[in-house]
């Protein structure tokens, strides 16, 4: 390990910054406000919930949520104490808000927005392009009227919301099961061809560019001929330019597909490609110890990969699961907490079932701030979780031949290659419960202008 105090190992001298700009910090304080990242919805103590708890390891923890339930006050209460992001389980799919040409109604869907946003709970989008609960008129029409309905329906729905969701699954379930790793047909892929996934991604950014723009699908939670073919899309989109910020996966699983004993190998191949990757359908079926164990197994392996920024269950009850008899979520009928409830909080590092809670714990975020043709800068936020910490450490890796030529706001070390670079604080790195702080990087291109990869963060 060579050790170095305040520059890494330069091949080219570009100036060097001794702090934060406050500019920065205002400015990454305001977007994880804007962002609700911090927000917490509920009355309980922090981290008694499995959305603060999951808040206090930088995640969100949501549900999908049925616009007709929330007249229902258990519904409501234990959807309002418990989860920190909702998505509109059908009301944002194309035949609810554009059931006829041009004509939108967005009526179901806003109603599960605004509740959201009374009570400061995150919103993801789901979803605009996807083969299954499409109107008849959209089948029936030529490739070139297809193309343009499209990319309508793409815009009108995302500036509806603009600025409103912060991360939107453009394209769902385009890719066969299978070991063919083909494009499943569907009008789309039939008329337009593959192109029509990079089309959609290119006006999602467009319409709405502060939304998280991510492919969403199932059976790709593994390492498998279809996760394959997602795979090599997503590095063909990161290698050409195509906006692309996140990959969903699902995550329904019963006896026939339980979860994957490479679910963390997967999720962090496709994280290392510079993606975000989210849970975002979770449910399980099955009773009692085995279904908690599961589901505390998925809890993990997101936790385990830096950039797995959320998990979405697939409903607030296992009454109104669409497989209600395989009972599949944390909360039965009654909307009483079943052992896989207790499992996920415990998992999360949550207080309400015996774990002990509030050990030190933080999660890092990376985001590129400027870039010029030879250099860009990165910035990393470091939040520490329900506890306070008294210091962190996480490692930042670049591809080669890139090189860090300068570092700010932090104590760096390399491993040899040069090329991981481990960062702890400059001196006290006391952060208190739930707050953020700051570093920076330069980082050389030398011919790739690859997103660094972040390691995971250790508390102190
Ligand atoms: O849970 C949704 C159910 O109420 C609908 O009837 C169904 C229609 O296809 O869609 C369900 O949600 C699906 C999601 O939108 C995409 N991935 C699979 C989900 C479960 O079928």
């Amino acid at each position: 390990m060579v050790t170095r105090t305040s520059i890494g190992p330069a091949s080219a001298s570009p100036r060097r910054h001794s702090r934060t700009h406050p500019a920065l910090v205002f400015g990454l304080t305001a977007l994880l406000a804007g962002a609700g990242v911090t927000a917490l919805s509920g009355t309980a103590d922090a981290a008694s919930t499995l959305g603060s708890a999951a808040a206090g390891k930088g995640r969100y923890f949501g549900t999908a949520v049925a616009a007709n339930h929330l007249g229902e006050t258990p519904y409501v209460s234990t959807l309002d104490t418990e989860f920190g992001s909702v998505t509109p389980e059908n009301e944002m799919k194309w035949d609810a808000v554009e059931s006829t040409r041009n004509s939108f109604t967005f009526g179901a869907a806003d109603q599960i927005v605004g509740h959201a946003q009374g009570k400061g709970m995150k919103i993801r989008g789901h979803t605009l392009v996807w083969h299954s609960q499409l109107p008849g008129w959209v089948s029936g029409l030529a490739a070139g009227d297809l193309r343009t309905a499209m990319n309508n329906h793409i815009t009108q729905v995302m500036q509806h919301y603009k600025g409103q969701i912060h991360s939107w699954d453009v394209v769902n379930e385009a890719f066969q099961d299978g070991s063919s790793g083909a494009r499943r047909s569907s009008p789309f892929q039939d008329k337009l061809g593959n192109g029509f996934i990079e089309e959609a991604f290119r006006t999602a950014r467009a319409a709405d560019p502060a939304a998280k723009l991510c492919y969403n699908d199932y059976n790709t939670d593994g390492v498998n001929a279809k996760s394959n073919a997602v795979y090599a899309m997503v590095k063909d989109f990161k290698a050409r330019g195509v906006p692309i910020d996140c990959v969903g996966f699902q995550s329904h699983f019963n006896s026939a597909s339980p979860v994957p004993g490479d679910y963390q190998t997967n999720l962090q191949r496709f994280a290392d490609l510079g993606v975000d990757v989210q849970i975002t359908e979770l449910d399980i079926e099955g009773s009692g110890t085995s279904q908690a164990t599961s589901y505390g197994n998925v809890v993990k392996a997101c936790l385990a990969v830096s950039r797995c920024t959320g998990i979405t269950v697939w409903g607030v009850t296992d009454k109104y699961s669409w497989r209600s008899s395989g009972t599949p979520l944390l909360f039965d009928g009654n909307y009483t907490k079943k052992p896989a409830y207790d499992a996920v909080l415990t998992a999360l590092g949550g207080s309400g079932s015996g774990s002990g809670g509030g050990t030190a714990a933080c999660s890092v975020s990376y985001s590129k701030a400027t870039e010029w043709s030879d250099r860009f800068n990165g910035t990393v936020t470091v939040t520490a979780g329900g506890s306070a910490i008294s210091g962190w450490s996480t490692t930042v890796t670049v591809t080669p031949p890139q090189k860090i030529s300068a570092t700010w706001n932090g104590t760096p070390t390399w491993d040899s290659g040069g090329n991981v670079m481990t960062m702890k604080p400059n001196g006290n790195g006391t952060l208190a419960a739930g707050a953020s702080t700051s570093f920076g990087f330069t980082v050389m291109k030398n011919g790739s202008g690859a997103a660094p990869t972040l390691g995971a963060c250790t508390a102190s």
